[in-house]
């Protein structure tokens, strides 16, 4: 069987700190506003993408066979680096996620983001970051901001072809030297997927109208407080854009809930410590799990405090980390 020579990608998360929760269009993925995030260094996936003579794509998740669903998502997405490639050779595709997938901790943004760059490249494409992030958005909306390092944002777009629904970043905020502390206070797989979630809240919340109404002035916001590096300014609208989001979900009929109480309790903690001076501000996916964004010189005493709230099982400090980028032949493991 002759194949391809075998291209690896990785590509850390990235946590919104203006949310996307919405769609203009569905087969193209193009979001209903703009959103704007930070890409984590040490959250993220690894994957390789082969072509070969396969009559149908494989995907290896986390060291076993991925699901049918998973496999179909995958799939559907290379038949687009295929079209692209004038190519229809299959796939084997190995991913390891170094986040739990699907527990809300956006595993399909750094998925999606790698899978772009690793599928293009091993079909002989070099497309420019853009394009890339484009293409990554039509697997993952999410996804199209890992693509870049740093704070990103991602523009709604305007055109019916998506081709100016892609992210970019905002050096700006380059080098300055935030933390998100990620508090997990679930196991096991959110109770509703985002893309089904956001699509039931656009169609029945009587709030969802509101909340893409007041995102391009979180955005505005929160692009002023990077560029002057005020982080109470920015941690303020991340607060509020994380709440609007799920007040339109909550809204939604029957409800969309994503939280528990260890969730409610993070935010008071992250409220206690603020009160105590310390620029400390939450925000939260769609899961019940808790990013605090702080100072690095802070980061460990927000572990600390949140680590000690009941139903807090696990806490880890993530840097702002680099975009999506192949990892050489030679530092593939063997
Ligand atoms: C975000 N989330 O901006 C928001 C906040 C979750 C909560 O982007 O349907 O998995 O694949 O485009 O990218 C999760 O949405 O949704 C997400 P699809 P995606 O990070």
């Amino acid at each position: 069987m002759s194949a391809t020579d075998p291209v690896t990608a990785v590509a850390g998360t990235n946590i919104a700190l203006v949310k996307y929760w919405g769609k203009r269009d569905f087969a193209l993925n193009l979001p209903a506003a703009g959103s704007l995030s930070l890409t984590l260094d040490r959250l993220g996936t690894r994957t390789t993408v082969v072509f070969d003579d396969g009559d149908h794509d494989r995907l290896v998740l986390d060291g076993a066979p991925a699901s049918a669903a998973a496999t179909a998502r995958v799939s559907a997405f290379l038949d687009r680096v295929r079209a692209r490639a004038e190519s229809a050779r299959r796939a084997l595709v190995t991913t390891d996620n170094s986040v739990p997938t699907a527990a809300g901790l956006a595993s399909s943004a750094s998925g999606f983001a790698a899978l772009a760059l690793a599928a293009t490249r091993a079909a002989g494409l070099e497309l420019p970051a853009p394009e890339l992030s484009a293409l990554a958005r039509i697997g993952s909306g999410s996804a199209a901001r890992s693509i870049f390092g740093g704070f990103v944002e991602m523009a709604r777009g305007e055109r019916a072809d998506g081709s100016d629904a892609i992210a970019r970043p905002l050096p700006e905020g380059d080098g300055w030297d935030v933390r998100l502390v990620v508090a997990i206070t679930a196991t096991g797989p959110k109770a509703i997927g985002s893309t089904a979630a956001m699509t039931h809240t656009a169609r029945t919340s009587p709030f969802y109208a509101a909340w893409i109404a007041a995102v391009p002035a979180d955005l505005a916001a929160a692009r002023a407080a990077i560029a002057a590096r005020h982080l109470p300014a920015l941690g303020a609208v991340a607060e509020r854009s994380a709440l609007r989001m799920h007040a339109a979900a909550l809204a939604a009929d029957p409800a969309v809930i994503y939280w528990n109480p260890a969730t409610l309790a993070a935010l008071d903690c992250v409220h206690t410590l603020r009160a105590r001076g310390m620029s400390v501000f939450f925000t939260i996916d769609a899961g019940p799990h808790v990013k605090a964004l702080c100072r690095a010189a802070d980061a460990d005493a927000v572990t600390a405090a949140l680590r000690a709230v009941p139903g807090v099982s696990d806490c880890l400090i993530a840097a702002p980390g680099p975009g999506a980028r192949l990892v050489p032949a030679a530092e593939e493991q063997p």
